[in-house]
This record gives C-alpha cells, sequence and structure tokens, in this order.
C-alpha cells in the first residue's frame, strides 16, 4: 500500500536527499511560522500523495478539510482547465459570467437567497461579524458602537487580528495585542450560559458546530437546537462556521443538518475552492445580505471567474448527495476501526463521519504523527495529544482500515 515509489508521469521525484535540500531552502527563506512534519510533497491524485523522494502517503489531513473532494479530482481541474481557458479575474467593479451562476447555486445548496464571496476562511468570518454588526445597528436597533458577538470557549475562526481577539488559546493570542474589543466568550456546548450571555447589545453568536481544531470537538444532541432557539427569541443572528465541518465532511451537507439547524449565515471555505484555489462566502437571506451597500465591503479576488467555476463544480457535485453518503457509511467503518484501538494508548475517540479525533497517551500527537509518516500515512496533531483524521471523501473503505491499522501498530509501538 505505501512506499513503493510509483510517481505521477510528471514529476520527476525520485531523488533522494531532495528533501533535505527542499526542507533547508524554505527553512532559510520563510517565517517560522509552521513546524511541518520534514516530508515534502510533490504529487497528489484523490487520497494519495507522493514525495520528491518517491514516496507515496495517504492524506489523512485532507488540507484541513480543504480536499474533501481528493487531489486535482477530475471534474474541478476540468473545470478550473475550462475557465483558465477564457477569464480568471476582473475585479468586482465588472460582473463576469460565472458569478451568477455560483452564487445562485451555492444559495440553492444553503437553502438561502444570497452570498458575498471571498477567498480565505478567515475574511468570509471577518465578513460575517461585519454583516453582525451592521445588521445590529440598522435593523435591531443597537446603539453605535455596543455591539457584541458571542464567541465560545475553545473556538478557531482564523488568524486576523479581530479573529484571534476572541480565541482563548494564549498561542494564538499572545504578543498581537491589544484585542479588537465586542466580544463575549462562554463555554462551548453550554446553552445556559449562552442564554445569561445575551443582552440588548448581543448581535450575534458565532460558531463552528463542531470544533475542528480545538480536536473535534462534538457538543451534546440538542445543543445546536438551542443555539438555535435563543437567536430566534432573543433576535440575534446565528452565524455558523462551516468552514471546516460542512461541504459533506460530517456526513451532511451542513454540521448544521444534523439537527436540522438553518443558521441566520453560513461561513463557508476550503472545500469550496476544491483544493485547487482559495473559495470563501457567507451564504443568507437576502434581507440580511441587505445591509451591505456598494463600497461597504469587498476584496479583490472575491466572486473572480476563475474561484467562481471551480465554486459552481463543487456546488454540483455536492448537489447529488454522493459525497455525503459517502461519509456517513465510511464514518461508521471509520467510528468502528478507532473504536478498536488499544485503551491504554487512547483515551478518548470523537467522529461525525470521516472526521475524527483520537486522544492519545503516553506519547505527543506530533511523535505519533511523525510514526505514522514513516508508515505511509500523513495526519495531524492539535493541542499536544490530539491527533485529528480528516481524510478526503474519496478515500476507499480498504484505504481506512490499512490507515487505521497503521495506527494502530504504531500506537503499538
Ligand atoms: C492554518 C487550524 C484547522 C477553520 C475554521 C475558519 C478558518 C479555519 C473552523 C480560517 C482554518 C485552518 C487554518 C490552517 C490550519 C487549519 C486549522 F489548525 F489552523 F485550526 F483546520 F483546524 N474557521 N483552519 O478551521 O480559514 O483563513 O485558514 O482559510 O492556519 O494552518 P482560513
Amino acid at each position: 500500500m505505501t512506499g513503493t515509489a510509483t510517481v505521477g508521469a510528471d514529476t520527476d521525484t525520485s531523488v533522494p536527499g531532495a528533501s533535505a535540500a527542499a526542507i533547508a531552502e524554505v527553512e532559510a527563506h520563510t517565517a517560522a511560522n509552521y513546524h511541518p512534519l520534514p516530508v515534502v510533497l510533490a504529487h497528489g491524485e484523490g487520497a494519495w500523495v507522493t514525495d520528491v523522494e518517491g514516496n507515496r502517503y495517504l492524506d489523512m489531513l485532507a488540507g484541513y478539510s480543504a480536499l474533501n473532494f481528493g487531489h486535482r479530482h477530475p471534474r474541478l481541474v476540468a473545470a478550473a482547465e475550462r475557465q483558465l481557458g477564457r477569464l480568471t479575474l476582473t475585479g468586482r467593479a465588472f460582473h463576469n459570467d460565472q458569478l451568477g451562476t455560483f452564487a445562485r447555486e451555492l444559495s440553492v445548496l444553503c437553502g438561502m437567497d444570497a452570498i458575498l464571496p471571498m477567498n480565505t476562511g478567515a475574511e468570509a468570518v471577518e465578513t460575517a461579524l461585519k454583516l453582525a454588526r451592521k445588521w445590529g445597528y440598522e435593523v435591531k436597533g443597537v446603539p453605535a458602537g455596543r455591539a457584541k458577538v458571542i464567541t465560545f470557549s475553545g473556538n478557531f475562526h482564523g488568524r486576523t487580528i479581530t479573529i484571534v481577539s476572541f480565541s482563548d488559546d494564549p498561542a494564538a493570542t499572545r504578543g498581537f495585542g491589544p484585542p479588537t474589543p465586542g466580544f463575549v466568550s462562554v463555554p462551548y456546548g453550554d446553552a445556559a450560559a449562552l442564554d445569561a450571555a445575551i443582552d440588548d447589545d448581543t448581535v450575534a453568536v458565532l460558531l463552528e458546530p463542531i470544533q475542528g481544531e480545538a480536536g473535534v470537538i462534538i457538543p451534546s444532541d440538542g445543543f445546536l437546537a438551542a443555539v438555535r432557539r435563543l437567536c430566534t427569541e432573543r433576535n440575534v443572528l446565528m452565524l455558523a462556521d462551516e468552514i471546516q465541518s460542512g461541504l459533506g465532511r460530517t456526513g451532511e451537507t451542513f454540521a448544521c443538518d444534523r439537527e436540522r439547524v438553518r443558521p441566520d449565515a453560513y461561513v463557508l471555505g476550503k472545500a469550496l475552492g476544491g483544493g485547487i484555489l482559495p473559495v470563501s462566502a457567507v451564504v443568507a437571506s437576502a434581507e440580511l445580505m441587505g445591509v451591505f451597500r456598494p463600497g461597504q465591503h469587498g476584496s479583490t479576488f472575491g466572486g473572480n471567474p476563475l474561484a467562481c467555476a471551480v465554486g459552481i463544480e463543487v456546488v454540483r457535485m455536492l448537489g447529488t448527495g454522493e459525497f455525503q453518503a459517502r461519509a456517513r457509511e465510511l464514518g461508521v467503518v471509520l467510528a468502528d476501526l478507532l473504536a478498536g484501538l488499544p485503551r491504554d494508548r487512547v483515551s478518548a475517540v470523537r467522529t461525525r463521519g470521516l472526521w475524527a479525533g483520537i486522544d492519545v497517551m503516553g506519547r505527543t500527537g506530533r511523535d505519533v504523527c511523525e510514526g505514522l509518516m514513516r508508515r505511509g500515512v500523513l495526519a495531524k496533531d492539535t493541542h499536544g495529544s490530539t491527533i485529528r483524521l480528516a481524510p478526503p471523501l474519496v478515500i476507499e473503505r480498504a484505504e481506512l482500515e490499512w490507515a487505521v491499522g497503521q495506527l494502530r501498530e504504531e500506537l503499538g509501538a
């Protein structure tokens, strides 16, 4: 299953020692804002990637859920190639012939009316926060400058200064002050605390329906419905950050679907770009989106025709429900496989669809991931001793079984 030097035809990736040279070059000329595993990838197809020395790996990270359709899915590459031959960027000073279709079809997928297209997830989160504040002042009637947004402990919504202002992870916040004001934090999963925190100046609640970076933290059943009810009763916007949990990952189109909860706005990104380029968006009702007027928000690349062409294909691929079904069915397999891990090495396992958080004991998550890398499996640790698995939704059952087998052997090592 791995270690064989079968590589893509277009990559000369059989150069022993090439990894060290490439890593040295990155370390010499790049900010040290990451601590990557010592692997240099050169080619990807489906759920597999190949490094510069010709070694193959099963990608169990999938770009943190940006590669839900796998590496270079043919339908997505074809959509990008078609558009590359037509028009790639215009700026929103002019219309282009892809945005309307993308906006309509993404709105329909979300059961909403309108989108505001951006590029990265953080930009979409910032867009949702601006939307909520403006709605608070112009529609809810909150006095100018007093808008508050409630966020949850353990959140991860991106890395801008405003977003890290409401993070409770010191590594994300230390050294970047002063924090942006107007945010209140409550314990994740605690609807009573949320109820108590909402006041007349509260304009929105921002949440991940399942917390990714925190380690695939799944709130108790009914929490999302409780947030929905409280937001409706107290005239507060429910902003669902489905950048990582959405677009098929949990076995539904959106993680909110499990409780049949529709937020006031979906915040989307990652897989919306098909693993090819950054595409993000806020999706909401026409009424809510109507608070933005020309000149009040935007971005150079937001809604560019190349992004929209890929986004249209992503929406159509999700429209059949096949990827959501795969995540549901293989998610049951994944949960069963992980339940068989040695209980003296694993203290907890959390899964929803093809997404898992595994708390390991006696070793750091990093150490386990380095061992997995040597076995041909790529995964990422988080918060010290948790390993996250989020394979492409195109992964085969046999590959899933093999990957968890490697994890079991690594933990037993
Ligand atoms: C990195 C983490 C995951 C997100 C949610 C917004 C964003 C993200 C729920 C911002 C982004 C990425 C960032 C990426 C690694 C990855 C990540 F480890 F950083 F926290 F997935 F858990 N909302 N998550 O998960 O989207 O601006 O990045 O497009 O920073 O290395 P972005």
